[in-house]
Protein backbone atom coordinates (compact mmCIF):
# COMPACT_ATOMS: atom_id res chain seq x y z
CA UNK A 1 0.00 0.00 0.00
CA UNK A 2 1.58 3.64 -0.95
CA UNK A 3 1.95 6.28 1.88
CA UNK A 4 -1.42 8.35 0.75
CA UNK A 5 -3.18 5.19 0.75
CA UNK A 6 -2.23 4.29 4.43
CA UNK A 7 -3.07 7.77 5.22
CA UNK A 8 -6.56 7.56 4.47
CA UNK A 9 -7.04 4.36 5.99
CA UNK A 10 -5.60 5.89 9.34
CA UNK A 11 -7.80 9.15 8.85
CA UNK A 12 -10.80 6.61 7.96
CA UNK A 13 -10.05 4.46 11.35
CA UNK A 14 -10.36 7.58 13.31
CA UNK A 15 -13.60 8.24 11.86
CA UNK A 16 -12.20 11.72 8.88
CA UNK A 17 -13.47 10.67 5.40
CA UNK A 18 -11.03 11.58 2.45
CA UNK A 19 -13.86 14.24 1.90
CA UNK A 20 -13.20 16.30 5.10
CA UNK A 21 -9.70 15.87 4.99
CA UNK A 22 -9.91 17.83 1.12
CA UNK A 23 -11.79 19.97 2.71
CA UNK A 24 -9.22 21.17 5.63
CA UNK A 25 -6.99 21.26 3.10
CA UNK A 26 -8.74 23.70 0.89
CA UNK A 27 -9.28 25.50 4.06
CA UNK A 28 -5.65 25.81 4.66
CA UNK A 29 -4.72 26.64 1.21
CA UNK A 30 -6.76 30.13 1.36
CA UNK A 31 -6.02 31.13 5.06
CA UNK A 32 -1.86 30.52 3.52
CA UNK A 33 -2.69 32.75 0.79
CA UNK A 34 -1.81 29.89 -1.91
CA UNK A 35 -4.47 29.62 -5.34
CA UNK A 36 -6.19 26.90 -5.04
CA UNK A 37 -3.75 25.20 -7.40
CA UNK A 38 -1.79 24.45 -4.08
CA UNK A 39 -4.84 22.15 -2.56
CA UNK A 40 -3.25 18.56 -3.64
CA UNK A 41 0.38 19.68 -2.72
CA UNK A 42 -0.73 20.96 0.33
CA UNK A 43 -2.69 17.50 0.94
CA UNK A 44 0.68 15.65 0.32
CA UNK A 45 2.63 17.18 2.84
CA UNK A 46 0.82 15.43 5.38
CA UNK A 47 -0.42 12.28 3.36
CA UNK A 48 3.48 11.51 2.17
CA UNK A 49 5.27 13.46 4.07
CA UNK A 50 9.14 13.21 2.56
CA UNK A 51 10.69 15.09 5.15
CA UNK A 52 10.62 14.84 9.01
CA UNK A 53 12.36 18.47 10.59
CA UNK A 54 13.82 17.71 13.76
CA UNK A 55 11.63 19.86 15.72
CA UNK A 56 12.63 21.32 19.74
CA UNK A 57 9.64 22.45 21.76
CA UNK A 58 10.08 24.10 24.32
CA UNK A 59 7.97 25.53 27.15
CA UNK A 60 8.54 29.38 29.75
CA UNK A 61 6.26 31.04 31.30
CA UNK A 62 2.82 30.52 29.86
CA UNK A 63 -0.16 28.92 31.01
CA UNK A 64 -0.08 25.65 28.41
CA UNK A 65 -3.14 27.01 26.50
CA UNK A 66 -1.52 27.27 23.11
CA UNK A 67 -0.39 23.57 23.63
CA UNK A 68 -4.06 22.68 24.42
CA UNK A 69 -5.52 24.50 21.71
CA UNK A 70 -3.28 23.04 19.18
CA UNK A 71 -3.90 19.32 20.40
CA UNK A 72 -7.19 19.63 20.72
CA UNK A 73 -8.29 20.76 17.31
CA UNK A 74 -11.12 18.45 16.20
CA UNK A 75 -9.44 16.66 13.25
CA UNK A 76 -6.59 14.58 13.61
CA UNK A 77 -4.68 16.20 11.27
CA UNK A 78 -2.54 18.60 13.48
CA UNK A 79 -1.49 16.27 15.85
CA UNK A 80 -0.48 13.74 12.54
CA UNK A 81 1.43 16.95 11.67
CA UNK A 82 2.87 17.54 15.00
CA UNK A 83 3.91 14.08 15.57
CA UNK A 84 4.38 12.27 11.87
CA UNK A 85 5.24 14.92 9.56
CA UNK A 86 7.99 16.58 11.89
CA UNK A 87 9.98 14.92 14.00
CA UNK A 88 9.07 16.03 17.65
CA UNK A 89 12.47 15.37 19.50
CA UNK A 90 11.76 17.26 22.60
CA UNK A 91 8.44 18.74 24.23
CA UNK A 92 7.83 19.26 27.70
CA UNK A 93 3.85 18.77 28.13
CA UNK A 94 3.68 14.99 25.03
CA UNK A 95 7.34 13.15 25.82
CA UNK A 96 7.10 10.50 28.27
CA UNK A 97 11.05 11.57 29.83
CA UNK A 98 11.05 13.23 32.87
CA UNK A 99 13.90 14.64 34.98
CA UNK A 100 17.77 14.15 34.27
CA UNK A 101 16.46 11.99 31.26
CA UNK A 102 14.66 15.04 29.88
CA UNK A 103 17.57 17.42 29.95
CA UNK A 104 19.44 14.89 28.42
CA UNK A 105 17.70 14.47 25.64
CA UNK A 106 17.13 18.43 25.20
CA UNK A 107 20.92 18.80 25.07
CA UNK A 108 21.44 15.77 22.57
CA UNK A 109 18.78 16.78 20.21
CA UNK A 110 20.41 19.93 19.79
CA UNK A 111 23.75 18.47 19.30
CA UNK A 112 22.53 16.03 16.96
CA UNK A 113 20.89 18.69 15.12
CA UNK A 114 22.77 21.86 15.23
CA UNK A 115 21.59 24.40 12.93
CA UNK A 116 18.60 22.35 10.96
CA UNK A 117 16.16 21.95 13.50
CA UNK A 118 12.75 23.77 14.26
CA UNK A 119 12.74 25.86 17.75
CA UNK A 120 9.25 26.45 18.72
CA UNK A 121 8.52 28.39 22.33
CA UNK A 122 5.77 28.92 24.29
CA UNK A 123 5.84 31.56 26.92
CA UNK A 124 7.70 33.98 28.09
CA UNK A 125 11.12 34.54 29.23
CA UNK A 126 12.43 36.73 33.00
CA UNK A 127 15.59 38.72 32.30
CA UNK A 128 15.39 40.51 35.55
CA UNK A 129 18.08 38.94 38.37
CA UNK A 130 19.90 36.98 36.08
CA UNK A 131 15.84 35.42 35.04
CA UNK A 132 15.70 34.47 38.51
CA UNK A 133 11.85 34.50 38.24
CA UNK A 134 11.35 31.27 35.88
CA UNK A 135 12.97 27.76 35.87
CA UNK A 136 12.40 24.41 34.48
CA UNK A 137 15.00 22.16 36.79
CA UNK A 138 16.70 24.67 38.41
CA UNK A 139 17.93 26.31 35.61
CA UNK A 140 16.18 29.85 34.15
CA UNK A 141 14.61 29.93 30.59
CA UNK A 142 16.80 32.49 30.13
CA UNK A 143 19.97 30.06 30.38
CA UNK A 144 17.90 27.58 28.28
CA UNK A 145 16.66 29.90 25.69
CA UNK A 146 20.36 30.92 25.05
CA UNK A 147 21.71 27.76 24.82
CA UNK A 148 18.88 26.25 22.57
CA UNK A 149 17.36 28.93 20.46
CA UNK A 150 20.54 30.15 18.39
CA UNK A 151 21.56 26.30 17.64
CA UNK A 152 17.82 25.95 15.47
CA UNK A 153 17.72 26.95 11.93
CA UNK A 154 14.61 28.87 12.97
CA UNK A 155 12.91 29.79 15.53
CA UNK A 156 8.38 30.50 16.08
CA UNK A 157 7.26 31.52 18.81
CA UNK A 158 4.03 30.42 19.64
CA UNK A 159 1.50 32.55 21.41
CA UNK A 160 1.63 36.10 22.59
CA UNK A 161 3.72 34.88 25.73
CA UNK A 162 6.46 33.89 23.52
CA UNK A 163 5.99 36.68 21.11
CA UNK A 164 5.79 39.78 23.32
CA UNK A 165 5.77 38.76 26.71
CA UNK A 166 1.59 38.24 27.29
CA UNK A 167 0.07 37.76 31.06
CA UNK A 168 3.82 37.72 32.47
CA UNK A 169 4.94 41.42 31.03
CA UNK A 170 2.03 42.77 32.21
CA UNK A 171 2.83 46.02 34.79
CA UNK A 172 4.43 46.26 36.68
CA UNK A 173 6.47 42.94 35.37
CA UNK A 174 9.00 42.39 38.07
CA UNK A 175 10.76 39.55 36.71
CA UNK A 176 11.28 41.55 33.64
CA UNK A 177 9.52 39.26 31.38
CA UNK A 178 9.89 39.63 27.77
CA UNK A 179 8.73 37.83 24.55
CA UNK A 180 11.93 35.16 23.36
CA UNK A 181 12.95 37.12 20.68
CA UNK A 182 13.74 40.49 22.88
CA UNK A 183 14.87 38.15 25.92
CA UNK A 184 17.78 37.11 24.05
CA UNK A 185 18.04 39.35 21.13
CA UNK A 186 17.63 36.76 18.43
CA UNK A 187 14.51 37.05 15.21
CA UNK A 188 11.67 34.92 15.92
CA UNK A 189 8.68 34.33 13.82
CA UNK A 190 6.11 35.08 15.64
CA UNK A 191 2.67 33.71 15.65
CA UNK A 192 0.73 35.77 18.46
CA UNK A 193 -2.46 35.11 20.24
CA UNK A 194 -3.82 33.78 23.86
CA UNK A 195 -3.88 31.55 22.52
CA UNK A 196 -3.41 32.00 18.91
CA UNK A 197 -5.17 30.18 15.80
CA UNK A 198 -3.48 26.40 15.31
CA UNK A 199 -4.15 26.95 11.65
CA UNK A 200 -1.74 29.29 11.49
CA UNK A 201 1.38 27.39 12.98
CA UNK A 202 0.31 24.84 10.83
CA UNK A 203 -0.01 27.42 7.85
CA UNK A 204 3.94 28.48 8.39
CA UNK A 205 4.86 25.03 8.88
CA UNK A 206 3.26 23.81 5.25
CA UNK A 207 4.25 26.68 3.85
CA UNK A 208 8.09 25.62 4.77
CA UNK A 209 7.90 22.26 3.53
CA UNK A 210 6.05 22.65 0.91
CA UNK A 211 7.67 25.93 -0.67
CA UNK A 212 11.37 25.54 1.65
CA UNK A 213 11.59 28.96 2.95
CA UNK A 214 9.06 30.66 6.07
CA UNK A 215 6.40 32.72 5.33
CA UNK A 216 6.47 36.88 4.25
CA UNK A 217 6.41 38.03 8.12
CA UNK A 218 6.00 41.67 8.72
CA UNK A 219 7.65 44.36 10.99
CA UNK A 220 7.05 42.55 14.16
CA UNK A 221 7.94 39.14 12.70
CA UNK A 222 3.95 37.95 12.05
CA UNK A 223 3.19 35.96 8.63
CA UNK A 224 1.51 38.67 6.96
CA UNK A 225 -1.02 35.75 5.59
CA UNK A 226 -2.17 35.46 8.85
CA UNK A 227 -1.69 39.15 10.63
CA UNK A 228 -1.60 41.52 7.55
CA UNK A 229 -5.04 42.49 8.13
CA UNK A 230 -7.17 43.72 11.55
CA UNK A 231 -10.04 41.92 12.71
CA UNK A 232 -12.13 44.61 11.82
CA UNK A 233 -11.19 44.57 8.17
CA UNK A 234 -12.56 41.10 8.24
CA UNK A 235 -15.46 40.91 10.50
CA UNK A 236 -18.75 40.34 8.97
CA UNK A 237 -20.58 42.81 11.74
CA UNK A 238 -18.40 46.28 10.04
CA UNK A 239 -21.30 46.94 7.96
CA UNK A 240 -23.34 47.39 11.21
CA UNK A 241 -20.46 49.45 12.52
CA UNK A 242 -20.45 51.87 9.43
CA UNK A 243 -24.24 52.16 10.26
CA UNK A 244 -23.43 53.04 13.70
CA UNK A 245 -25.35 49.96 14.83
CA UNK A 246 -24.44 49.11 18.27
CA UNK A 247 -25.30 46.20 20.20
CA UNK A 248 -25.09 48.33 23.08
CA UNK A 249 -28.30 50.21 22.12
CA UNK A 250 -30.61 47.55 22.05
CA UNK A 251 -32.50 46.30 24.75
CA UNK A 252 -32.03 43.00 25.49
CA UNK A 253 -28.81 40.60 24.39
CA UNK A 254 -30.68 38.73 22.26
CA UNK A 255 -32.26 42.27 20.12
CA UNK A 256 -28.16 43.09 20.10
CA UNK A 257 -27.11 39.80 18.35
CA UNK A 258 -25.28 40.31 14.99
CA UNK A 259 -24.69 44.02 15.67
CA UNK A 260 -21.76 45.97 16.00
CA UNK A 261 -19.73 45.56 19.54
CA UNK A 262 -17.10 48.32 19.09
CA UNK A 263 -19.33 50.08 22.08
CA UNK A 264 -18.78 47.09 24.27
CA UNK A 265 -15.20 47.27 23.86
CA UNK A 266 -14.29 45.63 20.88
CA UNK A 267 -10.60 45.76 19.57
CA UNK A 268 -11.22 44.36 16.79
CA UNK A 269 -10.13 47.79 14.53
CA UNK A 270 -6.53 47.73 16.69
CA UNK A 271 -6.16 44.07 16.74
CA UNK A 272 -3.94 42.31 14.06
CA UNK A 273 -5.30 38.33 13.40
CA UNK A 274 -7.14 36.67 10.62
CA UNK A 275 -10.20 34.87 13.26
CA UNK A 276 -13.42 36.32 11.02
CA UNK A 277 -11.94 34.28 8.48
CA UNK A 278 -10.08 31.67 9.83
CA UNK A 279 -12.08 30.62 12.68
CA UNK A 280 -11.30 28.84 15.86
CA UNK A 281 -11.90 24.68 16.78
CA UNK A 282 -12.00 23.95 12.83
CA UNK A 283 -13.78 26.34 11.49
CA UNK A 284 -16.69 26.73 13.85
CA UNK A 285 -16.46 29.84 15.56
CA UNK A 286 -14.76 33.00 16.76
CA UNK A 287 -14.94 35.61 19.42
CA UNK A 288 -17.22 38.42 17.65
CA UNK A 289 -19.04 35.06 16.13
CA UNK A 290 -20.39 33.98 19.60
CA UNK A 291 -20.69 37.37 20.88
CA UNK A 292 -17.77 38.52 22.78
CA UNK A 293 -15.86 41.72 21.93
CA UNK A 294 -12.07 40.94 20.72
CA UNK A 295 -9.91 41.91 23.83
CA UNK A 296 -7.16 42.22 21.03
CA UNK A 297 -5.43 38.63 22.62
CA UNK A 298 -2.40 38.78 19.81
CA UNK A 299 -1.48 42.62 20.10
CA UNK A 300 1.92 43.08 22.09
CA UNK A 301 0.77 44.76 25.49
CA UNK A 302 -2.67 44.13 25.37
CA UNK A 303 -2.71 42.90 29.49
CA UNK A 304 -1.92 46.66 29.52
CA UNK A 305 -3.53 48.42 27.01
CA UNK A 306 -6.81 47.18 26.58
CA UNK A 307 -8.08 46.44 29.68
CA UNK A 308 -10.64 45.98 31.53
CA UNK A 309 -12.20 43.69 29.32
CA UNK A 310 -15.20 43.79 31.27
CA UNK A 311 -16.43 46.39 33.48
CA UNK A 312 -19.20 46.40 35.90
CA UNK A 313 -22.43 48.65 36.00
FE1 LIG B 1 0.46 32.66 26.71
FE2 LIG B 1 0.58 29.98 25.66
FE3 LIG B 1 -1.96 32.72 26.38
FE4 LIG B 1 -1.54 30.58 27.51
O1 LIG B 1 1.86 28.80 25.59
S1 LIG B 1 -0.42 33.24 24.84
S2 LIG B 1 -1.04 32.60 28.47
S3 LIG B 1 -3.05 30.85 25.88
O2 LIG B 1 -0.43 29.19 26.91
O3 LIG B 1 1.65 31.37 26.15
FE1 LIG C 1 -15.17 45.87 14.21
FE2 LIG C 1 -15.59 44.62 16.52
FE3 LIG C 1 -17.59 45.85 15.31
FE4 LIG C 1 -16.56 43.60 14.28
S1 LIG C 1 -17.67 43.80 16.22
S2 LIG C 1 -17.12 45.48 13.16
S3 LIG C 1 -14.39 43.87 14.80
S4 LIG C 1 -15.72 46.83 16.15
FE1 LIG D 1 -8.04 37.17 20.10
FE2 LIG D 1 -9.57 39.07 19.14
FE3 LIG D 1 -9.13 36.93 17.74
S1 LIG D 1 -9.51 38.35 21.25
S2 LIG D 1 -8.93 35.35 19.27
S3 LIG D 1 -7.61 38.44 18.35
S4 LIG D 1 -11.03 38.03 17.87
Amino acid sequence: MGKEEEYFGRLAARGVSRRSFMKYCTALTATMGLSAAYVPKVAEVFAQPTQRPPVVWLHFAECTGCSESLLRSQYPYVDDLVLEVLSLEYHETLMAAAGHQAEEALQAAVKKYDGKFICVVEGAVATAYDGGYGKVGGRTFLEIAKEVVPHAAATIAYGTCACFGGIQAAKPNPGGYKGVGDAIGVKTLNIPGCPPNPINLVGTIVNYLLLGKLPELDERGRPLFAYGKTVHDQCPRRAHFENGEFAESFGSPEAAMGYCLYKLGCRGPETYNNCPVAKFNDGTSWPVEAGAPCIGCSQPDFWDTMTPFYEEF
